[in-house]
C-alpha cells in the first residue's frame, strides 16, 4: 500500500481506517472520498477529499489517476436496519457501487479491500462457532448484497487476478462517528445513554447475542490482512473475526459496574430483532488468526471501560 483510496470514508469505519493510514502513510498519500462532507471536517481539511458516488466510474478514475491509487479500500454502503427502508437502493449502492470499484481496480491494477458483514448469515447457519464455511442463506438485503460481494470480489481474484481482501467484520463499536444504520447499532448508542441518561431503550431483546469487535482492532485486522503475505490466504475475501460475544443484558452489566444507577429498559424494533435473530451468536475465527495472524486485543470489559473513558470525554467537552 502507498497511495491509497478509500470510498465511504466519513462514515463510522471509513473516518477511523483514514485517521491510521494517514497517520502511517501521510495525510496527502489517502485519498478520501464520500457523498457527504458535513462530518468529520478535520479529515477533509488535513488532505485529499472529494465528494463522489462510488458508482461514478469517470470521477472516480480520476482521482485514481491523479493521486496514482494503488490500493482502494471500498466502504460505501447501505447497512442492514437502513437497508430495510428501502431495499432496491441497498442493492444498487452494495452491489452496482462495489461492481464499479472492482472494474476499477482492475482495469488500474489496484488491490482492494471491502468487507462483508456477520448479516452474510442467515437462519440456517450454525448459531455457534460458526464455520468459515457453512451455509449462507440470509434473509436482509443487506445480507443478500453481502454474500453477493463475496463472490464477485472471489470472481475478480480469480478470473482478473485482482488483489482482493476482506473480512466478515461483527458490530463495530467506536465512539469517533456515529453508527450509519445498522442492527448492532444499539451496543453504541447504550454509552451516550447511559452518560447522558442513565437509562437506555434498547430495541433488541436482552438476550440476544452478537459478535462485535471494538474499532482499534477492526483497523489493525484491515492493515494486517491487506499486508498478509497472499500465499496463505484460504479465504481472501471473507474471513470470519470477531473479539467478543454479548446480549445487551451483558453490555448493561458490564456498564452498571461503573455507573451503579444505571437501567436498560427493552422496547423491541421488530425490523432489527428479526435481522439479530437471523446472526450469528458467535464466530468461529480460527482461519483468521492461523492464516494471516489476526489477534484482537478488546473484550467486553476492556471495550466498556475505553469507550466509557473516551465519550465522557467527548461528552464533557461539548
Ligand atoms: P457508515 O454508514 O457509517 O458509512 C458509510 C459511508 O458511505 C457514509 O459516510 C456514506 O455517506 C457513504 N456512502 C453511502 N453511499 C455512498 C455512495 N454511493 N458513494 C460514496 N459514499 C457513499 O458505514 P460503516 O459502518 O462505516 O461501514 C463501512 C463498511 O463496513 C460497509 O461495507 C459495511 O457493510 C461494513 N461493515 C460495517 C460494520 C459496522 O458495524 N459498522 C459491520 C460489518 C461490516
Ligand atoms: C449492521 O448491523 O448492519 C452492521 C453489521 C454487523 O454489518 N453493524
Amino acid at each position: 500500500m502507498k497511495n491509497i483510496l478509500i470510498t465511504g470514508a466519513l462514515g463510522q469505519l471509513g473516518s477511523e481506517i483514514a485517521l491510521a493510514l494517514r497517520a502511517i502513510y501521510s495525510n496527502q498519500n489517502v485519498v478520501l472520498v464520500d457523498i457527504r462532507n458535513d462530518i468529520n471536517k478535520q479529515l477533509i481539511i488535513d488532505g485529499p477529499f472529494y465528494i463522489s458516488d462510488c458508482r461514478d466510474r469517470e470521477k472516480i478514475i480520476q482521482i485514481v489517476k491523479k493521486h496514482n491509487i494503488d490500493t482502494i479500500i471500498h466502504l460505501a454502503a447501505i447497512l442492514s436496519a437502513r437497508g430495510e427502508m428501502d431495499p432496491p437502493h441497498a442493492w444498487d449502492i452494495n452491489i452496482n457501487g462495489l461492481t464499479t470499484i472492482l472494474e476499477i481496480a482492475k482495469e488500474f491494477n489496484c488491490s482492494l479491500f471491502t468487507p462483508s458483514s456477520i448479516g452474510a448469515f442467515g437462519s440456517s447457519t450454525p448459531k455457534d462457532n460458526t464455520p468459515q464455511v457453512t451455509i449462507q442463506r440470509p434473509s436482509s438485503i443487506y445480507g443478500i448484497t453481502k454474500v453477493a460481494g463475496e463472490l464477485l470480489c472471489d470472481y475478480y481474484y480469480n478470473k482478473y487476478n485482482v488483489d482482493t481482501r476482506g473480512v466478515r467484520f461483527p458490530g463495530l463499536i467506536s465512539y469517533l462517528t456515529p453508527p450509519g444504520g445498522g442492527t448492532t447499532d444499539y451496543a453504541i448508542e447504550i454509552f451516550y445513554e447511559a452518560l447522558r441518561n442513565k437509562r437506555y431503550v434498547c430495541p433488541i431483546q436482552a438476550d440476544t447475542y452478537m459478535d462485535m469487535l471494538y474499532i482499534s482492532d477492526a483497523v489493525q485486522a484491515v492493515i494486517d490482512l491487506m499486508n498478509a503475505d497472499p500465499n496463505k490466504l484460504k479465504h481472501r475475501n471473507a474471513y470470519n473475526i470477531t473479539a467478543m460475544s454479548f446480549s445487551p443484558r451483558m453490555i448493561a452489566n458490564e456498564i452498571k459496574k461503573h455507573i451503579p444507577e444505571f437501567e436498560i429498559v427493552y422496547e423491541i424494533d421488530p425490523v432489527k430483532q428479526r435481522i439479530a435473530d437471523s446472526w450469528p451468536n458467535k464466530l468461529d475465527d480460527s482461519e483468521a488468526r492461523e492464516q494471516w495472524g489476526y489477534n484482537p486485543v478488546y473484550d467486553l470489559e476492556k471495550m466498556v471501560y475505553d469507550m466509557l473513558d473516551k465519550i465522557s470525554r467527548r461528552l464533557c467537552c461539548a
